[in-house]
């Protein structure tokens, strides 16, 4: 089994949204046991400890929650994953989705730099495609997708170095859609699979044609992993619950599938609510997921001897 540097950098963002408790998120997933899974799978670990935001000096937006933090956040989490990135493979251990703004801006200049294309998938019930204009809540965890792709809006932020395609982008597991979004998402090319479409033809035909994208390119791929993707009877522990998602089976096939591929470069996990949580369950799955994304296999089977 391929060996790999996991770095993982704790990232207690909590500015996303305003029910507070992900910033408990990176000591949960380290209770829960991460290092101790992906270093029994034969990998290195390096646990950097948890990031602490900048502190800009920006006025507070009346519209938005807390912006001068989550652009502090921003700002540090770019560095972190341009370094890390160049050192193994970074985890961010979230924090809310507010998160995503810097690790994917971060991961998108290490692959320019790198003169590879970087592609993200985003496993969410929610397609987090708001901007600062478009958000109805006012919760900037509702928009990494749009500042990542390069959508307008963002001034308060850093300059993106490195825009993502949004032809480079896959949705899986969508079922809570704002309007201003599905307009904005209807004009682009990001790939959406919703429940729906999961429900009637399976998840791994999606997941399979975007990878054999990634493959094609021999693109890096990020993949930024929402609680709320699974379905909230399993993963009982987030602000933002919505009923009929991803069940246990489905989220450890796609864990399955991404590892055989061999293209991950980044991984987020975000939202976890431990103030939430019945009992560890959730924090523990999430780290079984990640077992699964990193190699554990229930046999040894051929790639893709599912399809
Ligand atoms: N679309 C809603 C908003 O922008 C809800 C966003 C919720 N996002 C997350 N992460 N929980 O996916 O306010
Ligand atoms: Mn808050
Ligand atoms: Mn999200
Ligand atoms: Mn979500």
């Amino acid at each position: 089994m391929e060996q790999t540097h996991c770095i993982l950098i704790g990232a207690p963002v909590d500015s996303g949204k305003r029910r507070d408790g992900c910033l408990m998120g990176p000591d949960a997933y380290r209770v829960a046991g991460l290092g101790e899974q992906l270093t029994a799978l034969g990998h290195s670990v390096e646990d950097r400890g948890n990031l602490i935001p900048d502190t800009p000096a920006l006025p507070d937006d009346p519209h938005l929650h807390d912006l001068p933090t989550t652009v502090g956040w921003t700002r540090s989490l770019i560095r972190a994953a341009k370094e890390a990135a160049s050192d193994g493979l970074p985890i961010f251990l979230g924090g809310d989705h507010a998160l995503s703004l810097g690790s994917v801006a971060g991961m998108a200049e290490h692959a320019a730099a790198q003169g590879r294309p970087l592609f993200v998938l985003w496993l969410d019930a929610h397609s987090d495609f708001n901007t600062p204009q478009t958000t109805e809540s006012g919760h900037l965890h509702g928009t990494p997708v749009a500042y990542v792709t390069g959508q307008p809006g963002f001034d308060a932020f850093p300059p993106l170095a490195a825009p993502v395609p949004t032809d480079r982008i896959a949705m899986i597991g969508l079922r809570s859609v704002d309007p201003a979004e599905r307009a904005m998402l209807a004009e682009t090319d990001i790939a959406l699979t919703d429940m729906r479409a999961i429900d009637e033809h399976g998840i791994a035909g999606p997941l399979a044609a975007f990878l054999d994208k990634v493959q094609a390119a021999n693109g890096l791929l990020h993949v930024s992993l929402d609680v709320d993707f699974l379905d909230p009877g399993i993963a009982p522990a987030v602000g933002t619950t919505v009923p009929g998602g991803a069940t246990y089976r489905e989220a450890h096939l796609v864990m399955e599938m991404l590892h055989d591929s061999g293209c991950l470069a980044g991984l987020d996990l975000v939202e976890l609510n431990p103030f939430l949580d019945d009992r560890g369950r959730t924090a523990s799955l999430m780290v079984d997921l990640t077992a699964s994304l990193m190699g554990r296999r229930i046999f040894d089977r051929p790639t893709r001897s599912f399809a």
